[in-house]
């Protein structure tokens, strides 16, 4: 399953050589808008090297013939720790977006976060692929209506949790998009987004313009008591936001600076994990994402304390190089990858790992 044939000429083998396959592929302007993070991209950068500043410390002898991946998120068990992230504009990469990422999901039994910036609308991906595990990501618009319209919409429709992305008060500054002139998509193209006033040709940044700069905790409570979903918290990046999160009556945090592309010079999601964990895992999910890249990185995150993890750029990469099966490869590659990992940390129980397993690196860290 997770061999390419030994004649492919240019065999794929991990989430890396997917990016780079990408960036031959996609146009300037996509590539600059998926692979791009705000101003100096420091923050970007250092998503990917926070895991590496971490070093594995295995344990032998443990017995590791049978493995098992699942963890416990909301209460449910789950087939193993990966979710693919809310990435907006899908069509950028494949012609068929989201209904192809959903495929990967359903192939895989990984948990789809949907964005309200997606180029399908919630019911269309549920009828296109009914067994494809679904999250929605709301961006909450001034018009408070319209998001309690797409709120009602996703539960109508079969998504299971509400994931509230709230370090977007307003858009990023990403030069590399503004210097390759994203331009080229269109408000109608949104049906989510068209409800909230999107129209005509639209960059990012418009987009952006979009979500209510004024969202607070008390709309955070008002969704958790309108809606019959769990609420997740996304883009928290402090113990004491957690800790207002509970108390907001949230299911879950999802650790994260938005892959690089909102403030850049925030902290990394690998290192504000430890205190999160510390202050509020033990009232609520703790979930991460930015720079995961490795099955290691998956190790780490749930060493850390993380119960699952979100990948977001390798999926648009998988989705550029090959659609459906590119994405659901690049899963297959890190739950390989994953699974490999596991049995040579010496913790064959994904759900067994605690922060025993890694130490700071005694590396030095050569990303800058
Ligand atoms: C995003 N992200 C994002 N997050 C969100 O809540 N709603 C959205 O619509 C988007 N859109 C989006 C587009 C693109 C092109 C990217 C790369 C990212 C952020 C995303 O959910 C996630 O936090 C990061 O992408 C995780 O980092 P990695 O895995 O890309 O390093
Ligand atoms: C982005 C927004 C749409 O990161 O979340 O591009």
């Amino acid at each position: 399953l997770y061999l390419m044939p030994a004649d492919s000429p240019h065999p794929l083998l991990s989430l890396a050589d997917y990016e780079r396959a990408a960036c031959e592929i996609l146009d300037p302007a996509a590539l600059s808008y998926i692979a791009g993070g705000a101003t100096d991209e420091v923050t970007l950068r250092d998503n990917v090297a926070a895991w590496r500043r971490l070093a594995l410390r295995p344990r032998m002898l443990v017995g590791v013939g049978r493995r098992d991946p699942s963890v416990e998120l909301l209460g449910v068990r789950r087939p193993h720790p990966l979710l693919i992230a809310p990435t907006a504009f899908q069509r950028l990469a494949h012609r068929d977006g989201e209904i192809a990422t959903a495929r990967a999901a359903a192939a895989t039994s990984t948990i789809i976060c949907l964005s309200t910036f997606a180029t399908t609308t919630p019911e269309a991906l549920a009828e296109a692929v009914p067994d494809a595990p679904r999250w929605f990501q709301l961006y909450v618009f001034s018009d408070r209506g319209v998001s309690r319209d797409l709120v009602a919409r996703a539960v109508e429709h079969g998504y299971e949790a509400l994931v509230v992305t709230v370090d977007v008060p307003v858009a990023g500054v990403r030069e590399r998009e503004l210097r390759a002139g994203v331009r080229s998509l269109h408000g109608e193209q949104l049906a989510s987004a068209a409800a909230a006033g999107a129209s005509g040709e639209m960059t990012p940044a418009d987009f952006g313009e979009l979500v209510d700069p004024d969202l607070s905790w008390d709309d955070i409570e008002r969704f958790v008591a309108e809606s019959p979903l769990p609420v997740l918290v996304k883009g928290i990046l402090t113990a004491e936001d957690a800790l207002l999160a509970v108390a907001h009556g949230a299911s879950g945090v999802i650790v994260s600076n938005h892959g690089g592309r909102q403030l850049d010079t925030v902290l990394s999601g690998a290192d504000a994990l430890p205190a999160i964990v510390e202050a509020a895992a033990d009232q609520l999910d703790v979930l991460v994402d930015g720079g995961i890249r490795r099955g290691t990185d998956v190790v780490k995150a749930l060493a850390l304390g993380a119960r699952a993890v979100l990948i977001g750029r390798p999926i648009l990469c998988g989705l550029a190089v090959d659609g459906a099966q590119g994405a659901q490869r690049v899963i297959e590659i890190l739950l390989a990858e994953l699974d490999n990992a596991l049995a040579l940390a010496g913790s064959p129980q994904a759900s067994n790992l605690d922060a025993t397993f890694v130490m700071p690196a005694p590396w030095p860290d050569r990303s800058r």
